[in-house]
């Protein structure tokens, strides 16, 4: 099995609505391993360099203007996938009850959330996000309880 790295990042309205802890409750209880951690304003350049492949888009500058937030990467198997399964449909109104957004939010342009779509765009994304040195490679105790 291959070891994914994606990148979670509560978005602002996220922090803004006291939503942190309970966005990072959820990968933490599913049994992802937290290896990143950062509370972070981001600059225009770096959610550009985040959001390039929706260059083209219509809504495009509004979602630049509203991405400044607390990043979040977890690491795990099958993580990216996994973990776009917590956290549900772009647009919360058709995201599932139980997911992120179905839980918590009701519009796309205020969903709460981001998580890498890709195993390659998790990696890419995590080194944007996040400098050398700033990942901590740790064991978490209840690794033999969690995985056989
Ligand atoms: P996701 O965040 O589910 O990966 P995406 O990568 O297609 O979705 O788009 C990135 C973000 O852009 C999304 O979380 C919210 C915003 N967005 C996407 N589609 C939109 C739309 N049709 N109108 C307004 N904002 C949109
Ligand atoms: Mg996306």
């Amino acid at each position: 099995e291959q070891v994914e790295q994606t990148y979670i990042m509560v978005k602002p309205d996220g922090v803004q609505r006291g939503l942190v802890g309970e966005i990072i409750s959820r990968f933490e209880r599913k049994g992802f391993k937290l290896t990143g951690l950062k509370l972070f304003q981001c600059p225009k350049e770096l959610a550009e360099e985040h959001y390039k492949d929706l260059k083209t888009k219509s809504f495009y500058s509004t979602l630049i203007d509203y991405i400044t937030s607390g990043p979040v990467v977890w690491e795990g198997v099958g993580v990216v996938a996994s973990a776009r399964k917590l956290i549900g449909s772009t647009n919360p109104l058709q995201a599932e009850p139980g997911t992120i957004r179905g839980d918590l939010a009701v519009q796309t342009g205020r969903n709460v959330v981001h998580g890498s779509d890709s195993p390659e765009n998790g990696k890419r994304e995590t080194a944007l996000w996040f400098k050398e040195g700033e990942l901590c490679e740790w064991t978490p105790a209840q690794a033999p309880w969690l995985m056989e």
